[in-house]
């Protein structure tokens, strides 16, 4: 477009304005009137008119973007849980009572409609969601940025109960078309695979020629990330494989009707599905093809859309950043190496200088076995030359801790980008820190875990690159979407600053003494109980105990998060009641809300959800506890379901073994939406326990020291088993068949066996402390009134906890780029 090309203009905001481009778009983009218009077309016409307020926004960035050529954050991410988009969307563009209004006269319910919609689940748990609120908060902030992943086919499986069983189904968000995404085939790039390297065709040190075997097209998608009201529109870019001839006509003709479309399912796979089953070769190879795949098609796309083409690339340092999203996207760091060197003709030195400055690394996880290695057989069959470009940085970089730490060989082993055992493999994490010109952890003690342990080598060679970044959430969806009730108090109160400065929380202190607000408080989240009630209702039949307590554990399962641990407290408190150990009266009417999905091929994990279901079958067939107990387990946790049931919580469930959850974002949302935390001092929850106060959060469990110390000792859960009667009743219920009509075999067996002979996360050890922390909730949910009053402490004191800080920190303390104001 031409420097002269006026800009379009933004659709005026009125009831009028906005009803003439829902009609126009269900009439031309459609080509249905509204009489014959099916939910779907409905729903595609309103997303689409809310878009046309937000794409002139959009390309106005995208030409300030190309004039400025300011520094740009580019986050890469194999995953971005973005949750629904249209409410986003008309919150952004500040459209929500114009765009009900206009469907109202119309005779529709804008509500209808939005239910229509099927988010992306393109993400996994708390990583993905993390990317989404970033890319947020980015936009809010004002910072130059693109988001890079993948546009999966299918995102995270959809997750139904068969007998309590968790069995997966394809989640196909596509099935009925995106009215978000704008796909652009013609900046489509090739991503080539396999093949070997020859001598370098140009004369650079270092360099080589890769003479690959097969490739895939990458085919981008653009999404619109608005930023809160601010003229800022950045973008997502997601990539969807294609083969590029992805028809054999010949084939076809003969009536190899399979063979003739076989390139094209090849190619396709690779953007098929997230997280594909890695427990096989074929699914293995598969998940590095997508990482590549992704990185290669974002590098290609920046070095040679993004920039003009005359670019001196030794400037890249002060025009990007490449966040690197966990070690998914690692394979970046010998691609660009592979660029400068072998396709740019740059001595290996050059290149290697501009690449240091270019990526920075943060780390998501503790445990070791979630660090990403790639076998070298593997990687070296499919990116041959990337092999090669590691094996060098290396060589180079084993030689700079030899002259740092002399003679100290056990050091070089272990910091070596290529682990020896089990078998030859490369470590993604040290490639990382070694490349990265910062690495970061996403909270206080994960960032000093992973000095002090994880990546402690590293930490001592180079202090200064390792940092920390707290966590957030973005105050927009997960207070302003989530709860309006809550939010129109708020603002009410200290007016609408918070939105996008959520430290202004801080003003409702003394609000928190005021009966009143407590009581307002109070009725909203009774109505939030009551919203969420109907929902599980419709949606599952489940029935909540009444309007009792809202105890909520959800995140992905896994063992460390401990959900045994939560099924051990409701097991030895149902045991206490029927055994007479607990008066019935005495009990606070709960429902345990479990959320959680596990791996397709982690079978502790599914045996934990199908004895949860079992004790929830149980306990929620028993006339006795009617009122008093409930087990819900809604089927498919995701973004839109925990925009329901996190306003609707009083009691937020943070249990991990401390030291083993990295952060936590859950956690910060349930804070800012008023329930109190019961948690371990693990992740984040120590950051909130210091900003809330000890008075508002039940602390529990062993320290990340203690629990280390123990491991150390040798851990013996059988001796805590032994010793604490209640716990071995509870466990005996368990083991005995009690609540799986009988089976002592299945997941009842397994999972006493695996928590009384190794309880890896050293649940049994926290179990007494947990009960007790249970006890103290139990009490201080009896002053209902006070409780409130610690509830609104919490929202008031958990500001800290928006994802705009985090970027804030990431500005300042990694990416150095400017904020750029779209109105200027
Ligand atoms: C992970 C960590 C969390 C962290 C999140 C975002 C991988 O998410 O375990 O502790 O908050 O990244 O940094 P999750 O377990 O939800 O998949």
């Amino acid at each position: 477009m031409s420097e002269n090309t006026p800009p379009l203009a933004v659709p005026e905001h009125s009831v009028e304005s906005f009803t003439r481009s829902f009609l126009r778009e269900l009439n031309y983009g459609r080509g249905v009137d509204l009489d014959r218009a099916s939910a779907n077309d409905k729903y595609f016409a309103l997303s689409r008119a809310v878009r046309h307020y937000l794409t002139t926004r959009w390309l106005e960035t995208l030409r300030n973007q190309h004039r400025d050529q300011a520094k740009t954050v580019a986050y890469l991410s194999a995953e971005f849980l973005l949750g629904p988009q249209l409410e986003n969307a008309l919150l952004a563009a500040d459209l929500e009572d114009i765009a009900r209004d206009a469907l109202a006269n119309l005779g529709e319910d804008i509500e209808e409609l939005r239910a229509v919609e099927v988010e992306p689940g393109l993400g996994n748990g708390g990583l993905g969601r993390l990317a989404a609120c970033f890319i947020d908060s980015l936009a809010t902030l004002n910072v130059p940025s693109v988001g890079y992943g993948i546009r999966y086919e299918y995102g995270i499986f959809k997750q139904t109960f068969v007998d309590g069983k968790q069995v997966e189904k394809p989640d196909h968000w596509l099935h009925l078309g995106s009215p978000w995404e704008l796909p652009h085939p013609e900046y489509s790039v090739p991503v080539w695979f396999g093949g070997h390297t020859e001598e370098a065709t140009n004369s650079a040190e270092g360099a080589r020629t890769w003479v690959p075997s097969w490739h895939v097209t990458a085919k981008p998608y653009n999404y619109m990330v608005p930023g809160y009201r601010n003229g800022r529109v950045n973008t997502l870019r997601l990539w969807s494989a294609r083969a590029r001839h992805d028809f054999d006509l010949r084939e076809f003709n003969a009536g190899e009707y399979t063979e003739a479309v076989r390139a094209r399912t090849f190619a396709e796979n690779i953007s098929k599905v997230l997280y594909p089953e890695d427990s096989t070769p074929q699914g293995k190879e598969l998940r590095l093809q997508q990482q590549y795949f992704f990185v290669a098609a974002s590098l290609r796309d920046f070095l040679d859309h993004v920039l003009p083409e005359d670019y001196d690339l030794h400037n890249l340092p002060n025009r990007i950043t490449w966040q690197l999203n966990d070690t998914h996207p690692v394979i970046a760091v010998p691609e660009l190496m592979r660029i400068l060197v072998d396709e740019k003709g740059w001595d290996w030195a050059d290149a290697w200088a501009v690449t240091q400055k270019v990526f920075a690394y943060t780390c998501h996880t503790l445990l070791p076995e979630a660090l990403e290695v790639w076998p070298v057989e593997l990687l070296g069959r499919l990116l041959p030359r990337h092999l090669e470009i590691i094996y060098r940085i290396n060589e180079e970089f084993l030689e700079e801790v030899r002259e740092a730490f002399p003679g100290d060989e056990l050091r070089v082993r272990r910091m070596s980008i290529i682990a020896e055992e089990p078998g030859r493999a490369v470590r993604m994490a040290h490639l990382a820190t070694v490349a990265g010109f910062k690495v970061n952890g996403v909270a206080e003690l994960h960032s000093e875990l992973l000095k002090d342990k994880v990546l402690n080598d590293f930490a001592e060679m180079w202090p200064d690159k390792f940092t920390n970044v707290t966590n957030g959430v973005t105050p927009r969806r997960f207070v302003r979407l989530a709860n309006p009730g809550l939010s129109e108090l708020i603002t009410a109160g200290i007016g609408d600053g918070w939105i996008t400065d959520l430290e202004q929380l801080r003003n409702l202190e003394p609000l928190a003494d005021d009966p009143e607000f407590r009581r307002a408080f109070r009725d909203i989240k009774g109505a939030n109980k009551h919203r969420l009630a109907q929902v599980l209702k419709d949606r599952d039949g489940i029935e909540l105990a009444g309007d009792g307590m809202v105890d909520a554990m959800v995140k992905r399962l896994h063992e460390y998060k401990r959900q045994s641990l939560k099924l051990l407290h409701i097991v030895s408190l149902y045991e206490g009641i029927k055994s007479g150990r607990i008066p019935l009266e005495s009990v606070t009417p709960r429902t345990f809300v479990f959320g959680a999905k596990a791996a397709p091929g982690y079978v502790r994990a599914k045996e934990t959800i199908e004895l949860i279901n079992a004790i929830g079958r149980t306990i929620n067939a028993d006339a006795s506890l009617e009122g008093r107990l409930k087990v819900a387990f809604p089927p498919n946790y995701n973004v839109t379901l925990a925009e329901m049931l996190i306003p609707a919580a009083d009691l937020s469930e943070q249990i991990s073994l401390a030291g083993k959850e990295a952060s936590g974002t859950g956690n910060m949302k349930f804070a800012l939406n008023g329930a109190l935390t019961i948690g371990t001092d693990d992740g984040a929850n120590v950051e909130i326990r210091k900003l809330v106060g000890d008075d508002h959060f039940f602390l529990f469990g062993m320290s990340e020291p203690e629990a280390s110390d123990l491991q150390a000792e040798g851990y013996d859960p059988g001796a805590y088993y032994e010793s604490d009667p209640q716990l071995k009743a509870a466990l005996n219920l368990i083991g005995s068949g009690h609540f799986t009509g009988g089976d002592r075999d299945g997941a009842a067996g397994s999972i006493f066996a695996s928590l009384t002979q190794r309880d890896r996360f050293m649940a049994l050890a926290d179990f007494r402390s947990y009960m007790d922390a249970q006890e103290r909730v139990e009490s201080a949910y009896a002053d209902y009134e006070s409780w409130s009053r610690s509830a609104i402490l919490n929202i008031a004191r958990s500001g800290f906890f928006s994802s705009d800080r985090s970027i804030q920190d990431y500005l300042d303390r990694i990416w150095g780029a400017k904020p750029i104001d779209q109105n200027h």
